[in-house]
């Protein structure tokens, strides 16, 4: 028989606070038990080989119970961490999900033989697919709880939507939820805490944070990751929180502390910090041992604050139940252990051909040939008076705002947020001011038209962005925001390649996060120097899961921005910054629909002598020594200008490859290990007997670029050196 979540009514039985009940305090040692007795049972399936990883929630297991009990499952929306078994079990999670996992079965309803054990989710129960990066959830947990107060406000935004992601995200929400997210102690020392905390305090979100403080991070003692040792001190200046720290190992001091911050979220008062003190009794994880560091009188002091004892004492010394009584509740607990265990055992493994399954959304494919729609012509730009004349050439600047203005029109889920990205944070300000709109004025107006709840500055944190965004999108809103240069991505790219990308796939489709992050990118700006002229997009190519676009023309950039703002994946758009208002590549405003399918090249050049694949700020310049290898030589290239990276459109340059028997592939990017290394090599794989030449590569030096714009002419790829390789190549 399967071990029974605490239901639905004996969860009722908690709401109210108060001392505990007799039943109340069975089902709690109950739910208690049950972890324990889990891991004890995964500890031994792990000496005997037939799991593979083991990490346990023992010592957690009173504030865990405490916590669930205080929360519903399936209404309130939970972020754990990897300790939170007993949590989870409170929620609904069952054991044999749980063993599930631990062997890696097919049928693991949180990621399918994908995570470790203890890497929850459940869409039903509203636990997100967690990882194992310590802390990133807390920002999902932030953006989840700012999309549930959007939708609570705008339910309008709720309403399912067909021809776009709307179609595939559905949305619930109630008024009065909590998002609940917990960490343990040493992992308050990432800055992702830090920056978690600001946001939830600034826009008083209905978030409980509970740092679970056993007092070590693998073996490092509390002291070392905060200073003076006790982290509730040093948040206690962050407004609009309701602090409590207590007896992680007392249930009952832990169920009224979950409560009263639950009470607390619930009334729209703000956030809630709960730092619970507990122990952890089983090192680490099976592949830690703390008699390596622990002194035995530490470790003795431990073990008398265990949670499971110290409650069976309880129910003895209180007359709750009899030894014998608790002896019988343990043993058909036991029992029902070893059922679930066995269960899983006999599960079937994974398919080895579902393995790419959920990489990219199953629902929509961003690549179909549907989506492609002709240009509008003489429509007038969205926010310009009808005097403009409506098909003058646009900058690509211009067409991107224009985009983000028609699709924030017509889909009302989309937010945008960034550093500086909003007209002005102090809204008093606007009457008599023009607005910031964006460093670059790509997102210029776009606060003044559509109010600050959908349009604001994020805090100068980049993870906090991107982290923010994956907790918005699993919501199923679709956040549109800015990294103000693409130098600067790094912080977030922990968010971007561990959560924003990988959702979908680790929890073998349940969630996904389909944000898209714009990012002004690139050099040949003359003083941008080596912080606000790096490329790098192949690091980004490298990421299943993520789309990467790279346009580069006005026309292209708002097709493409449509697609990926419509798109069910996530989707990284960069704007090369020196193509923003250059002369090159203007085009009429194509209205509110028009838009450009991923991993279709266009072909800018037709030519029969060489194929030039090439993409971003580099296709201009191409062009330039395209046709003066012309005009001056007689050589006849064809320019493919790729516009999507991933995916990329390979037929387009197979076709180019087999006509011309010779191919560059030109980039801004570095030479080494970049994206035409790959273009290159399979071009060498695929089209060998179709080739007269070696595959050419074009790449900026392998440094970064210099500020002195004599040394960065020479580092970053000109007309010149494209012309020469054309010649070169040609001549081969
Ligand atoms: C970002 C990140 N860095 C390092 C690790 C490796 N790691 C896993 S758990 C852990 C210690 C976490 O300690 P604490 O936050 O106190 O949680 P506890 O394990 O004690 O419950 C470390 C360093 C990780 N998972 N993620
Ligand atoms: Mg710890």
């Amino acid at each position: 028989m399967e071990v029974a979540p605490s239901s639905a009514l004996e969860r009722e039985k908690f709401a109210a606070p108060g001392a505990l009940s007799p039943p109340q305090m069975v089902e709690i040692y109950r739910l208690m038990y049950l972890s324990r007795r889990v891991d004890d049972r995964e500890i031994l399936l792990k000496r005997l080989q037939k799991i593979f990883f083991q990490v346990s929630g023992a010592g957690h297991e009173a504030l865990q119970v405490g916590a669930a009990l205080a929360l519903k499952p399936g209404y309130d929306w939970f972020f754990p961490y990897y300790r939170d078994r007993a949590l989870c079990l409170a929620l609904g999670v069952t054991p044999t999900d749980m063993f599930l996992q631990a062997v890696g079965a097919g049928t693991d309803p949180a990621s399918g033989g994908r995570q470790m054990p203890t890497h929850w989710s459940s869409r039903p129960l509203h636990i997100v697919s967690t990882s194992s990066s310590t802390t990133t959830q807390l920002l999902h947990a932030v953006g989840c709880a700012e999309a549930g107060r959007y939708f609570s406000r705008h339910p309008e935004a709720a309403a399912k939507s067909e021809g776009d992601y709307r179609a595939f995200r559905d949305v619930e929400f109630h008024g009065d939820e909590v998002v609940f997210t917990s960490l343990g102690e040493g992992s308050t020392s990432q800055g992702e805490f830090w920056e978690a905390l600001n946001t939830a305090s600034n826009q008083r979100l209905p978030v409980i944070f509970c740092v679970e403080d056993n007092g070590y991070a693998i073996s490092v003692p509390v002291e070392v990751n905060t200073p003076g040792g006790n982290i509730s001190r040093l948040v206690a200046n962050f407004p609009n929180f309701h602090f409590a720290e207590i007896d992680g190992t007392d249930p009952e001091v832990c169920l009224a502390a979950f409560q009263a911050a639950a009470a607390h979220c619930r009334a729209g008062l703000g956030p809630a910090f709960v730092h619970g003190h507990c122990v952890r009794p089983y090192s680490h994880s099976l592949s830690d041992d703390d008699r390596l560091y622990r002194s035995a009188a530490e470790r003795e002091a431990d073990a008398m604050r265990d949670p499971i004892s110290k409650m069976q004492m309880r129910l003895l010394r209180e007359g709750v139940l009899s030894a014998d009584e608790i002896n019988a509740l343990e043993q058909q607990l036991d029992r029902e252990v070893a059922e679930a265990a066995d269960r899983a055992l006999a599960a079937p493994v994974p398919e080895i051909g579902s393995i790419p399954r959920h990489v990219y959304s199953e629902d929509l494919n961003p690549t179909r040939a549907s989506i492609e729609t002709e240009p509008a012509r003489g429509v007038i730009p969205p926010g310009k008076a009808a005097s403009v004349k409506g098909n003058a050439p646009r900058t690509m600047a211009d067409l991107i705002n224009a985009c983000l203005l028609d699709e924030m029109r017509r889909d009302p889920r989309i937010v945008v947020y960034g550093e500086d990205v909003a007209d002005a944070s102090r809204e008093d300000a606007l009457s008599e001011v023009k607005g910031k709109g964006g460093v670059f004025k790509l997102t210029a107006g776009l606060q003044t038209a559509f109010g600050s709840e959908r349009v604001f500055n994020s805090p100068l944190a980049e993870a906090n962005i991107v982290g923010r965004a994956v907790g918005y999108a699993v919501r199923g809103m679709k956040p549109v925001v800015e990294i103000q240069f693409f130098d600067y991505i790094w912080p977030a790219m922990h968010q971007l390649r561990n959560e924003l990308a990988l959702m979908r796939w680790r929890s073998n489709g349940e969630w996904a996060a389909p944000a898209v992050v714009r990012v002004p990118i690139g050099g040949y700006l003359t003083g941008g120097a080596i912080y606000h002229s790096q490329c790098g997009e192949s690091i980004f190519t490298h990421i299943p899961g993520l789309r990467v676009v790279f346009p580069s023309n006005a026309l292209d950039a708002n097709g493409l921005l449509r697609t990926a703002i419509r798109c069910d994946d996530p989707v990284l758009f960069f704007e090369h910054k020196r193509l923003y208002r250059e002369g090159y590549g203007r085009a009429p405003y194509p209205g509110p629909d028009f838009a450009i399918p991923f991993g279709k090249a266009k072909i800018v050049r037709p030519g029969s002598h060489i194929t030039l694949v090439t993409y971003g700020a580099v296709v201009p310049r191409a062009l330039q020594a395209a046709e003066k290898a012309h005009r001056e030589h007689g050589i006849d290239v064809e320019i493919l200008d790729l516009r999507t990276l991933s995916p990329y459109d390979w037929e387009a340059i197979a076709t180019s490859v087999r006509k011309t028997s010779r191919v560059i592939v030109a980039h801004e990017d570095m030479l080494s290990w970049g994206y035409g290394a790959e273009i290159a090599a399979r071009i060498g794989d695929e089209l060998f007997s179709d080739l007269d030449a070696p595959v050419r590569r074009i790449g900026s030096m392998d440094t970064f670029v210099a500020y002195q714009p004599v040394l960065e002419d020479a580092i970053l790829p000109q007309p010149e050196t494209i012309l020469k390789a054309i010649r070169d190549l040609r001549a081969y």
